[in-house]
Parts: C-alpha cells; sequence; structure tokens
C-alpha cells in the first residue's frame, strides 16, 4: 500500500461551519476513493498523542485545544501517490498562502484552525491511519 494512502481530519472548525459534505464531495471528486470514515473527537490526550511531534512548537497548546472544542471527521483515503495529491488539493498550512481552489482556501479561516489535516509522508499516514481506525474499519 506504500503511496497510496492518506489520513485526514475535517478540524472542529469545518465541521461546525457545516462544511463536512461540501469537502468530502471535494476529496471524492478529485478522485480519492474513501477507505475508511467517521464523525468523532479527540480527547486532550489523543490530540497530544497525535501532535506530539509539535510538543516543543508555541503553538503546541491552542493547537490541542482547538482539535478537541468539538467532533472532528477522520478518514483514511486511497489514491496513486496520495500523500503529494492530498496536500495539493487542500493548499498551504495558512490559507492566506493557499492556491485558489485548495480546501484551505475556500474552507479555512487561519493557520490556526485551517479546516483540515492531510498526513506529510507515506510512513505518518499508515501510523495516522491505525490511530483512528481498526484494520476492520477499512475497506
Ligand atoms: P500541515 O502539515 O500543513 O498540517 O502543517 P504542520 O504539520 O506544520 O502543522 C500542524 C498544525 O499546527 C497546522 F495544521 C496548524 C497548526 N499550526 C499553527 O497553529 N501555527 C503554526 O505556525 C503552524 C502550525
Amino acid at each position: 500500500m506504500a503511496g497510496k494512502i492518506t489520513l485526514t481530519m475535517l478540524k472542529p472548525d469545518a465541521v461546525a461551519d457545516g462544511y463536512t459534505g461540501k469537502i468530502i464531495d471535494k476529496i471524492i471528486e478529485a478522485g480519492f476513493k474513501i477507505q475508511a470514515l467517521k464523525l468523532t473527537k479527540l480527547s486532550k490526550e489523543k490530540a497530544e498523542e497525535f501532535y506530539a511531534i509539535h510538543k516543543e512548537r508555541p503553538f503546541f497548546n491552542d493547537l490541542v485545544t482547538f482539535m478537541t472544542e468539538g467532533p472532528i471527521v477522520a478518514a483514511v483515503l486511497e489514491k496513486e501517490n496520495a500523500i503529494e495529491e492530498f496536500r495539493n488539493l487542500i493548499g498551504a498550512t495558512n490559507p492566506a498562502n493557499a492556491a485558489e481552489g485548495t480546501i484551505r482556501k475556500m474552507f479555512a479561516a487561519s493557520i490556526e484552525r485551517n479546516a483540515i489535516h492531510g498526513s506529510d509522508s507515506d510512513e505518518n499516514a499508515e501510523i495516522e491511519a491505525k490511530f483512528h481506525f481498526t484494520d476492520a474499519e477499512r475497506f
């Protein structure tokens, strides 16, 4: 499966603002197959674990608070060259720098509240997919 999957989270801002359907539609239109999908909510501990790589960064506490403020939609997505293709679809981390037509450009308010996550490597995609889903939940 190397190179074929990415893990996304529609973040609490996007879900609360009612963009779930529109964002999933864009993902499917872009040619991604949904392997797994759920509405869930991160606990403080799980958010800290997911973003552990950013533990020492000044924005870490605000990031954890934001990611736990409401439900998220987690999904495993499958496509050839999934990591790069999906990061192109969602756009730059800061929506102010995101290209026209990207998900962050269309639906995100700021770098802190940027609507959507995409894995940054094949290795992390598998780790993040297992973080959210059991094998039995993936199709
Ligand atoms: P990305 O891979 O695009 O999700 O971005 P990063 O892994 O660099 O950052 C993870 C999350 O930390 C971002 F989605 C939002 C948050 N962040 C900030 O709040 N401030 C920053 O300066 C950088 C990232």
